[in-house]
């Protein structure tokens, strides 16, 4: 803070709750100790420690926060609201030093305390408020924006138990509660203050207002409260901070008066469960889930407090919803958030009292959608009933986009019923859904895709009507992920050796990577290449035998890498059918010639999907053999880390040497796990699918291992009827594998517990494994011929990292800006608050 001087002239003087001197930093940390926890350092736990460095970092940002916000008050801005179930976002702590700039004075302030900041940031709980990739898309999103001094509000759900903490027992998972707020959540203030009510069941009555217009009301039979918990979201290196804004849901203030008056005590406890339950638990699938009206009051619950909330910021400054759209730009991340459109339409008509065509009009404005899948079975619906019970204006309010929709359509394709069943908001082919996918194209100006194939195949399948409709709505938006925390937090060696051939200003423009391109011809570069990886594998395997007792090389093994939800399109199962192909030759020949590899895997599967479940037991079964045959002598290590999540996963990134991006061509929207990859320097083996190829083109065709059937081939072998076992009994060494798992030799005394996984091969294979699969062993001893020439992977490794620029969330969040959201940047400056008087 400045102080004014009785000479009229100024000193700066450290304060300390925003402050970035040493002695200042341990000040407060002390502070913090005694007068947050209530702790001497005598008796703190590692975690009182961790807990009053958050509170000390926090305060640094709440400076940055609150200048954002009064920055946003007094201007005129377009706030760009990112509408998501989910957001991923990582462990606080280590990012925001990184954000703030002061992690080396906070690791020397703390040492000087006598403590281990690494030891501080392992004690965070991640808040695992996400499933996968479309979660931490939203977190990368965020972080971006705020780099980018983009005004932006995160809205979401405050799940009480996020993602569940997998154990694997006896090879097989098991889920854990994640209890991640039980000591605690110092990154988060709840605003009471600006709770929202939100009504659910319930029926509708029409009535004639004052001027004797025709109006509609909802009169829900239940009300939920929902309160706010705002966490900071600060950009890298500027003075934005954005909120992330996540909705508690709990009973209203009156629940229990009336109740306990007429001695009701369980009524009005059960009431109050039955609101608090909304917000209570993640659903733990990466695909919609069918059916469960706990899924649909969520999705509601926290769209129409959003909603309701932009509404009041709106009405703050200025006296009319008019120029709404022209303030906001609300983005669907995915469809789980498009009951917003008939949401945001109920509220401009029946509570503020605008008429159809204009709140049509800011609807489809304000709105646009983000798709992020291709599988069919994932479009999400809901059954007419549970929809109608929960929302009944909102189902009113979907008749009618229906009505006026399909009365433009009946204009636009006369004579066409076909048509007409096509586009309806409305599935009446059998029990009668709400699409939730064409409410959402339709209520939005813009749509797009997350890769440049996924947007094509959207265009030419999933939404290929909608794209002949409106093919101006229709864009590509590559998704990219936030090189902050995934190369600068996850791989300071890395971070440090790039800075120190090209400084460090990549950090907030990625394309400058390419000017480390001409020092891949660098020997000595290469050798400091070297080194720093072998560093950052070295810490993996530490932490592989802490965690799973298991030795792994770090010198001369190919790290080989998937990580990723275990899905079969995402076929884990396909990197099992090579590593036994690997096993089966040493076997035959124990002196054989052999690169050396580390199969390590990590992914949860969703609790009730049973395939996904016995792969995981499959890779771990597959681990006790390998692992333990003294035929291998530790030439193949196969490793499955338990509890894959953000915090994990920044371990494994920066120590891969080559990423499994293995899906069946079509099936994978983007993937974004493929860029951190690249980014931290592993070469790709993978499909042509979702981003893959474009990092191909970016980091060019010789520098990538490319395999599989292409997406039209996919296409064509199924419209022919594809039969894998045709590919079964053509190769002998695919059957001897296939068979040797139907045999029971992975899983001696069951021959049948992977019975389901082979049968499912043989007799549907729907991902076309064993289709790709000699494609897939073929280029795998491509990698390993690679492997050999270290020198020149080494080269190949540099030009990965040099050439993934494009692959940033900075530059997926301008492409949004400009042509989706026309937002712009907003700096904000850091005003003095305290104005000492001389
Ligand atoms: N995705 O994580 C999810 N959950 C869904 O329900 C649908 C899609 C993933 O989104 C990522 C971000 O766009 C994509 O990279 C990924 O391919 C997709 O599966």
């Amino acid at each position: 803070m400045i102080q004014n001087l009785p000479n009229g002239n100024q000193i700066h003087i450290e304060d300390d709750r925003t402050g970035f001197d040493i002695e200042t930093l341990k000040r407060a940390f002390s502070d913090n100790l005694f007068y947050i926890q209530g702790k001497f350092p005598e008796i703190a736990t590692k975690n009182d420690f961790y807990m009053a460095l958050a509170y000390t970092v926090r305060d640094r940002l709440l400076r940055r926060w609150l200048n954002s916000q009064q920055t946003y008050l007094k201007q005129d801005v377009k706030i760009v609201c990112y509408l998501s179930a989910e957001f991923l976002v990582g462990p606080h702590l280590g990012k925001n030093l990184i954000n703030l700039g002061i992690a080396d004075q906070v690791r020397q302030a703390v040492g000087e305390c006598g403590l281990n900041l690494d030891d501080l940031i392992e004690q965070e709980e991640e808040p695992g408020l996400g499933n996968g990739g479309l979660g931490r898309l939203a977190a990368c999103y965020m972080e971006s924006l705020a780099t980018q001094d983009i005004p932006a509000i995160g809205y979401g759900i405050r799940y009480e138990f996020g993602i569940f903490d997998q154990e694997i027992c006896d090879g097989w998972q098991v889920e854990i509660t994640d209890k991640w707020l039980r000591y605690g959540n110092p990154w988060e203030i709840p605003r009471t203050e600006a709770s929202v009510e939100v009504g659910l069941g319930g029926y509708t009555e029409s009535y004639y207002d004052e001027q004797n217009r025709y109006r509609v009301r909802w009169l829900p039979d239940r009300t939920i409260k929902g309160v706010p918990y705002d966490t900071p979201i600060l950009g890298y290196k500027t003075n934005t901070a954005n909120t992330l804004r996540l909705w508690k849901a709990e009973a209203p203030e009156s629940f229990n008066f009336q109740a306990f008056n007429v001695g009701d005590y369980y009524g009005a406890v059960n009431q109050k469960t039955y609101s608090e339950n909304i917000t209570k638990v993640l659903y733990p699938n990466d695909e919609p889930i069918q059916g469960k009206q706990l899924r649909l009051e969520q999705q509601f619950f926290f769209v129409s407090c959003s909603l309701q909330d932009m509404i009041r910021i709106h009405l703050s400054k200025e006296n009319s919803l008019d120029n709404f759209a022209d303030k906001f730009a609300a983005q669907l991340n995915d469809t789980h958030p498009s009951v917003g459109v008939a949401e945001l339409m109920r509220l401009l008509m029946d509570v503020h009292d605008l008429e159809w065509e204009q709140a049509w009009e800011i609807t489809q404005k304000t709105f646009a959608y983000t798709n992020h899948t291709l599988l069919p079975e994932a479009l999400e619906k809901w059954s007419l009933s549970l929809f109608g019970s929960l929302l009944p204006r909102h189902l009113e309010i979907i008749y009618e986009i229906n009505h006026r929709f399909l009365n433009g359509i009946r204009t636009l394709y006369p004579d066409n019923p076909g048509k007409l069943s096509y586009f309806s908001l409305i599935d009446d082919s059998g029990e009668k859904y709400v699409r939730m996918a064409h409410l959402a194209c339709v209520g939005s100006h813009a749509i797009n895709g997350v890769a440049e194939l996924h947007t094509e195949l959207l265009k030419k399948d999933v939404l290929r009507g909608f794209y002949e409709l409106w093919p101006q709505k229709f864009s590509n938006k590559t998704n990219g992920v936030t090189p902050r925390r995934w190369m600068v937090l996850s791989n300071p060696e890395l971070t440090q050796l790039i800075t120190s051939k090209i400084g460090d200003t990549w950090i907030k423009n990625l394309d400058e990577l390419r000017s480390l391109e001409p020092f891949a011809d660098d020997p000595a570069f290469r050798e400091a290449w070297r080194q720093m990886k072998k560093q950052v594998k070295g810490r993996l395997a530490h932490r592989i035998q802490q965690r799973c007792g298991i030795t792994v090389d770090p010198n001369y093994s190919l790290f080989d890498v998937q990580v990723k939800r275990i899905h079969e399109y995402k076929r884990q199962h396909l990197n099992v059918l090579h590593i036994i192909t690997l096993y089966n030759r040493i076997k035959k020949n124990p002196n054989i010639d052999i690169v050396p590899r580390t199969f390590i895997f990590g992914g949860k599967a969703a609790p009730s999907y049973f395939m996904a479940k016995l792969i995981i037991k499959l890779i771990n079964s597959v681990a006790e053999v390998v692992n333990n045959d003294p035929d291998v002598r530790g030439r193949l290590k196969v490793v499955f880390i338990p509890d894959y999540n953000v915090t994990n996963s920044q371990l494994v990134y920066p120590a891969s040497d080559l990423s499994e991006q293995i899906s069946t061509a079509g099936k994978e929207a983007s993937g974004t796990g493929n860029m951190k990859f690249s980014l931290n320097g592993a070469l790709t083996i993978g499909t042509l699918d979702g981003a893959n190829v474009e990092i191909r083109q970016q980091v060019g065709e010789e520098n990538f291992f490319l395999f599989g059937l292409k997406t039209d081939e996919v296409y064509q072998m199924k419209s022919q009827g594809y039969n894998p076992w045709e590919f079964y009994s053509s190769n002998g060494v695919l059957r001897e594998v296939l068979d040797q798992i139907s045999s029971g030799y992975f899983s001696p005394g069951d021959s049948n517990l992977f019975k389901p996984l082979v049968d499912s091969l043989l007799y549907h294979d729907e991902y076309l494994l064993l289709a790709d699969y000699q494609s897939y062993i073929d280029c795998q001893d491509r990698v390993s011929e690679a492997y050999r020439d270290w020198d020149n992977w080494t080269r190949i490794s540099i030009l990965n990292t040099a050439r993934m620029g494009k692959f940033s969330s900075d530059r997926a969040i301008r492409e949004y800006c400009q042509d989706i959201w026309n937002a712009s940047s907003v700096p904000v400056e850091l005003e003095e608050y305290v104005q000492a008087k001389a």
